[in-house]
């Protein structure tokens, strides 16, 4: 049903000083007609032009507003568009809408507008969802990655590598259909070319896409340690505020903590767990068990260690733990006289970072700070700027291709019949259509746009 006219409150809900409703649809202007009166008695309505007027139903007036009417083709849903500036605040929006509800306009889905824009031709998908990642982007560098894809650098990637498949497809269907013809025969030399710049192109793509996932969806990191070696204050430290209790107890964190923070760009999700021991305390033996499902589910640990103590058995299992898992060790309390068995970390930790803190005084934090962004970018802060691939559903498809380029390049190799291998070649592509939107199917899709805000 794209021919019927949808409406919704487009700004944010609540007080302010303007909240706007749009509309897109074939009846936009006419329901417009119905329900506004120009303070110049203009009935026009000029494309992208101004008016100034009154809201009214049965002479009663709703609101003063300002209107705009956009005609199609050039819209964000390359529809008609009506959209109108009322005063913020929940009753005279609401006032409005109801009004254009009654005019026969019907309440937009969530993502409707901008899905118009994709059925429209207007945004593939790719770039349809980097309208979404731009409103909820928490970081400037989310922010740019999702600019950029919705100025369609991803797209052109996906685009250019689907071509160069298309091409291969194309010569093989000929050598198929025509087989008598003298057609220039395709090599297996030729076709193995084509494929294997393809998978350079994928590989290349996934490469940095871990960086392009965390910088849109943020990364988890879990403070790890035994309890009272300065979690807490790690934490607090890490968020220049004092959000977790720190006493000199053992055992005072017993719940989880979790808080956001930006470190040079990069979203994070830290949380602060209670001290891993054995315990007998039934609350605290809860909060440990949380620790360890944290410990298992977290992208990267800060494990702290107590360098004025000694290592105990469970410090030592501990470590061993740890030293499976993408981790940054924090030696804390430093200032104290040194205890720990530093060799027995140093050959558990060789290619990891070190880091001496005193978090007493918030010494070395910066360095812990370094340690993460480092390991984040693998030691590569320009590759930041490479990222095209950060949504998990791009991701997937760009794997799936991956596979099905190599499973076509094993056909090559093995100088399988052309069909046998135009079927991987299709496969691969297929995978790509997914991430523009050639290929996805409709219940995708609509999960795609369910996850917008309403009015977007
Ligand atoms: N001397 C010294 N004391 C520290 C340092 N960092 C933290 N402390 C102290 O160590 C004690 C424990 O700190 P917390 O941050 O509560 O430790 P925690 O690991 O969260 O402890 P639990 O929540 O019990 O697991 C507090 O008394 C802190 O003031 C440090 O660098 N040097
Ligand atoms: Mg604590």
């Amino acid at each position: 049903m794209l021919n019927d006219t949808i409406v919704a409150i487009s700004s944010a809900v609540g007080e302010g000083a303007i909240g706007i409703i749009r509309m897109s649809g074939e009846d936009s202007l006419s329901i417009l007609k119905k329900i506004f009166k120009s303070s110049n008695g203009d009935s026009l309505y000029k494309n992208r032009q101004m008016y100034y007027g009154l809201i009214e139903k049965n002479e009663t007036v709703l609101d003063e507003v300002m209107v705009v009417y956009m005609g199609a083709p050039k819209t964000y849903t390359k529809e008609d568009i009506v959209e109108i500036y009322c005063h913020g605040g929940i009753i005279s929006i609401k006032r409005v809408l109801d009004c254009i509800l009654e005019e026969g306009a019907r309440m937009a889905e969530p993502g409707e507008f901008t899905q118009r824009a994709f059925l429209n031709g207007r945004l593939d998908l790719s770039q349809a969802e980097a309208v979404m990642d731009l409103i909820s982007a928490k970081t400037e560098k989310g922010f740019d990655l999702a600019y950029n894809q919705l100025e369609g650098s991803l797209s052109f990637k996906i685009d250019t590598i689907r071509n160069k498949l298309l091409k291969v497809i194309a010569h093989l269907e000929v050598c198929i259909d025509y087989p008598e013809e003298d057609i220039e025969e395709l090599t297996y030399d030729e076709i193995k070319k084509s494929f294997n710049e393809v998978k350079d192109d994928l590989s290349i793509l996934l490469k940095n896409a871990d960086n392009g996932r965390i910088i849109r969806e943020g990364i988890k990191i879990a403070i790890i340690g035994k309890p009272n070696v300065g979690k807490s204050s790690l934490l607090n430290a890490l968020l220049k505020e004092a959000r977790a209790i720190v006493t000199d107890i053992a055992g005072t964190t017993r719940d989880i903590i979790e808080e956001h923070l930006n470190i040079q760009g990069i979203p994070i999700r830290i949380i602060d767990t209670a001290g891993i021991r054995k315990t007998e305390d039934q609350i605290e033996k809860i909060g440990v068990e949380r620790s360890k499902e944290i410990f298992n589910e977290a992208d990267m640990i800060l494990f702290v260690l107590n360098a004025s103590e000694v290592l105990s058995d469970e410090d030592k299992e501990l470590i061993d733990l740890v030293s499976n898992k993408k981790s940054i060790i924090v030696m804390n309390k430093i200032d104290l006289e040194s205890k720990i068995e530093w060799q027995h970390i140093e050959s558990s930790f060789e290619d990891r970072s070190i880091i001496k803190t005193s978090l007493l005084n918030e010494d070395g934090i910066l360095n812990v700070e370094q340690a993460i962004v480092d390991m984040v970018y693998d030691g590569d802060l320009t590759s930041s700027n490479n990222q095209l691939l950060s949504n998990s559903r791009h991701i997937q498809a760009v794997k799936q291709a991956l596979n099905s380029i190599e499973a076509a390049l094993k056909a090559t190799a093995d100088l399988m019949p052309y069909d046998f291998i135009e079927v991987d070649t299709m496969d691969c592509l297929e995978s790509l259509g997914k991430i523009t939107g050639e290929t996805v199917e409709g219940d995708i899709v609509k999960q795609i746009f369910g996850q917008f805000c309403l009015g977007k």
